[in-house]
């Protein structure tokens, strides 16, 4: 019988040391790598920033729970990155300039190469020149660009300017997304997709790669 109880209470008080035997239990027991991220990891994830925004967690206590999740995601990524080889493409990712949350980021780089994209993860605080740097090194055709902060969401805007200027844009698909983000948001700084969600994200990865 998997845990999910367990894994839940062990990342809400990040404790990477009760919580990674527990993933490592379920998966010999053979739950999913989707199951224990949605039955235990993201509801966890999602009550500790409820306690941050309610004054009951403060930096500390979230920024434990941000690595425990991190060190999740390392024994999970291997099973969610299975099938990947490259087949659909390049695709360049990052958290924008300024903004250090990764966990989503990583979700969705790990869903990227589960849809077959080689992926490059130029990490957080990532500036509009480093993107478009990373694009033509790798000759990338999708660029998936991450902020969870409502100061941070310009830089997404500021690099897609940046590719105008270089010339760039049109050679390569823009994606955004994080929590601040919405559709709205993405129309009006020229995005080519916005998803809510990683496993939505690689659908639309997909569709651009495919030129749809
Ligand atoms: Co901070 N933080 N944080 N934080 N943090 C938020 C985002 C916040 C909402 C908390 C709150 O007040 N309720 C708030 C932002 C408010 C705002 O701007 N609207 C906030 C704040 C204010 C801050 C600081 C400014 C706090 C301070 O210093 N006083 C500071 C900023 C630091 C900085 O970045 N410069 C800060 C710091 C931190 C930590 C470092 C402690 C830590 C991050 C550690 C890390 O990531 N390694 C942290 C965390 C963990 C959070 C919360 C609690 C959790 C974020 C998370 O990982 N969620 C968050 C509260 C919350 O979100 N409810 C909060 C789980 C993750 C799976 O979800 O990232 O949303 P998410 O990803 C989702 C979707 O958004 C989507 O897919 C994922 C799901 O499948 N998605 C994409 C994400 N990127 C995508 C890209 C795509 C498509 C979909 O295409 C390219």
């Amino acid at each position: 019988m998997a845990n999910f109880d367990g894994m839940y209470q062990s990342l809400l008080k990040g404790r990477a040391r009760q919580l990674l035997p527990l993933i490592n239990e379920s998966l010999e027991e053979g739950i999913g790598a989707e199951d224990i991220l949605n039955r235990s990891l993201l509801p966890a994830m999602s009550e500790v920033g409820d306690k941050f925004k309610n004054n009951e967690y403060f930096m500390p206590e979230v920024m434990r729970c941000a690595q425990s999740f991190n060190q999740a995601l390392d024994i999970l990524r291997p099973l969610m990155v299975e099938g990947g080889l490259g087949a659909s493409g390049t695709a360049v990712i990052g958290t924008v300039f300024g903004d250090k949350h990764d966990i989503g980021k990583n979700l969705v780089s790990i869903m990227l190469q589960g849809a077959g994209f080689k992926v490059i993860d130029l990490g957080s605080e990532v500036s509009p020149e480093q993107f478009c740097d990373a694009v033509v090194e790798n000759d990338a055709q999708i660029l998936a660009m991450s902020a969870l902060l409502t100061t941070t969401m310009k830089y997404q805007k500021e690099t897609i300017e940046l590719l105008v200027q270089k010339g760039l844009r049109d050679k390569v698909k823009v994606m955004v997304g994080g929590a601040p983000v919405t559709q709205e948001f993405a129309d009006t700084i020229g995005a080519d997709a916005y998803s809510s969600d990683a496993g939505s994200a690689a659908q639309a990865a997909l569709k651009l790669a495919a030129g749809q």
